[in-house]
């Protein structure tokens, strides 16, 4: 379509104009060193709302957004990629998706109960090494290593050493793909990470946080993280409060959103689903193929796709 043809992200779309990221201080930078911001949607979980064969071109298309995340649960709520990874072939339609509509593409291990990260460390690496193999060539991959480490045993010592057996599994495979490393606390703990970060380039640390539960505070460890040159990619946002459900916080969302730009801080919002919540972006009677209408939009949807497509 003329659309399309026009679309930043199409066919000469956003990889094809950054080429491979790299990290540069705290900044995520295109191929030439300039800073850049990504903005796009997370799926939710791979396993309740697979993304169909046109999903994510749709999705470019009409919200413009320049990443996707593919968040594969690993033993969550009955969503198991270790029980059941034929879950796996959903990430390699988002992959290809993305590689088609040229936009970077974010593959998550999506731990959640399963709050420590060395719990299925050898899958991990299993399943990052077969990702790195398949699609090495193609600067469309960030790798995120672990969602939300949580849990009282879970300090960022225990997650870096998750880090340090992973990154050099995918760095033998994929030596310049930018790794997104989960922090403590459900990826709140950039202020731990930032007193001890990773030594490998190309890494940058996960924070997430929902409009209704997370303000000024968590603003204020990520400000400390960033002074302390942590580079920050925002994998995982919602308007609602931590549960994904209930009701929209427009005001907090608005404040992170400005504190997002200033730090030209990438996000991907959760989640682009019909599920039946407040955090979800099409709604409930809405089919994940698309294209869709104004009127598939919920509340939330339509207010994400305005700052995606905001200057
Ligand atoms: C939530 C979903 C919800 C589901 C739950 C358990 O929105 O429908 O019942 O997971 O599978 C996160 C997690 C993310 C959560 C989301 C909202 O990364 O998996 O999704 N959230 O609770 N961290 C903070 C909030």
């Amino acid at each position: 379509s003329d659309r399309a043809a026009d679309s930043t992200n199409s066919i000469s779309g956003v990889v094809h104009r950054y080429g491979r990221l790299q990290v540069k201080g705290s900044q995520l930078c295109d191929q030439s060193g300039q800073s850049v911001q990504l903005r796009g949607m997370s799926t939710h979980d791979l396993k309740l709302f697979p993304f169909a064969t046109n999903t994510l071109g749709n999705l470019v298309d009409d919200w413009h957004v320049s990443v996707v995340r593919a968040a594969m649960y690993t033993d969550s709520f009955g969503s198991s990629y270790i029980r059941e990874p034929a879950v796996k072939q959903t990430v390699k339609l988002i992959v290809d998706s993305a590689l088609r509509s040229d936009i970077y593409v974010i593959i998550d291990w999506h731990i959640l109960s399963d709050g420590n990260p060395n719990q299925y460390k050898q899958q991990a690496k299993e399943f990052f090494e077969e990702m790195a193999a398949a699609y090495h060539g193609h600067p469309n991959i960030i790798y995120e290593i672990c969602n939300e480490p949580n849990g009282t045993n879970v300090t960022w010592p225990e997650i870096k050493s998750y880090a340090q057996f992973i990154i050099p599994a995918i760095r033998a495979i994929d030596p310049d793909g930018v790794v997104i490393v989960g922090t403590d606390t459900w990826s709140q703990g950039v202020r731990a990470a930032a007193d001890s970060p990773l030594g490998f380039p190309n890494v940058m640390y996960a924070l997430h946080f929902y409009a209704g539960s997370h303000r000024d505070a968590l603003r204020d460890n990520a400000d400390y993280a960033l002074s302390k040159g942590l580079p920050i990619f925002v994998t995982e946002w919602g308007l609602t409060d931590y549960s994904g459900k209930g009701a929209l916080y427009f005001d907090e969302g608005e404040k992170w959103i400005g504190w997002m730009n200033q730090h030209k801080i990438s996000w991907a919002n959760w989640s682009f689903s019909p599920a039946n919540e407040g955090s979800a972006a099409l709604n409930p009677t809405a089919n994940i193929s698309g294209p869709w209408t104004d009127s598939d939009l919920s509340p939330s949807g339509k207010w994400v796709k305005s700052k995606i497509q905001a200057d």
